[in-house]
């Protein structure tokens, strides 16, 4: 693994993704509530929080509207993604090259493995050929370890989750980001299972403020070095307030409570 400290889309050794490919993954349905958010540079606004250390989005998206945010955004290139209309086995189609994500100005590489599918052999080689590439260019990569498939009935299962943690450390990810494992003994394990590599948490669909900084807060507490998030930040009315709280209890360890009052 890189020496990852070093890396622009890490702070105080911890990480906050901003995730925005649901447009691709989910579709338009997850902007339902939030139709400004349709526009891709209204998260990207929400991007130039301090506290968030890069923005997650495919191709087309860094192609439009990151050249206006290089200033301000790091950009991790996502470089596989599915639509929610694919019915088959999980799998995911590489869309764009470490090539040209390190051209349009990428700081980092995502790239999503669902090991237990019955892609898994195809989606482990993509991934080899990825992180091999971007090595070259001194990026590091993202691995976004979702053990899924149809022999997988419970995907947050404290094993399950450990085992993600781990194949991230076993193919040569810099950092993976894993589903919460629904309590801080599980999670700690599966921090232990990365070794020094590091575990961000998924940030699932909306849940109340305090709901969601909580979870962050016992994620951190076990191990976790930050998170990875979407919903729980865009589709609120103010993505601000929830980022301030975030920033609180993510790089200064303070409780999810002290950090909604403050
Ligand atoms: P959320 O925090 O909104 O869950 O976003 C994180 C993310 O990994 C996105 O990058 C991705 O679009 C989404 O979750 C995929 O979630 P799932 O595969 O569970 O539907």
């Amino acid at each position: 693994m890189l020496p990852i400290d070093d890396s622009p889309i890490v702070r105080d050794g911890k990480s906050l993704i901003l995730a925005m490919d649901h447009g691709l993954e989910h579709g338009p349905v997850d902007f339902e509530e939030v139709p400004e958010k349709l526009d891709p540079s209204t998260v990207f606004e929400t991007a130039t929080h301090d506290a968030v250390t890069a923005m997650a989005v495919q191709k087309g998206i860094a192609e439009g509207y990151y050249p206006s945010y290089e200033d301000d955004v790091n950009l991790l290139a996502k470089l596989n993604g599915t639509s929610n209309m694919w019915m088959g086995e999980p799998d995911s189609a590489v869309n764009w090259s470490v090539d040209y994500a390190a051209e349009v100005g990428a700081d980092a590489i995502g790239f999503t493995v669902y090991s237990g599918s019955n892609h898994e052999v195809e989606m482990f080689e993509e991934f080899r050929d990825v992180q091999e590439k971007a090595r070259e260019y001194d990026l590091p990569v993202v691995m976004w370890s979702y053990p899924r498939g149809q022999g997988l009935k419970n995907d947050t299962k404290p094993g399950t989750i450990s085992y993600a943690t781990r194949i991230g450390l076993e193919l040569g990810a810099d950092i993976a980001k894993v589903k919460y494992p629904g309590d801080p003994e599980a999670m700690a394990h599966a921090c232990k299972a990365a070794g020094d590599m590091n575990v961000v948490m998924s940030g699932g669909s909306k849940t109340s403020d305090y709901d969601f900084l909580s979870t962050v807060e016992a994620a951190v507490d076990a191990g976790a070095k930050g998170l990875a998030v979407g919903r729980n930040v865009w589709q609120r009315e103010d993505p601000t307030r929830i980022l301030d709280a975030l920033e609180k209890v993510i790089y200064e360890e303070e409780s999810a409570e002290a950090a909604l009052e403050s």
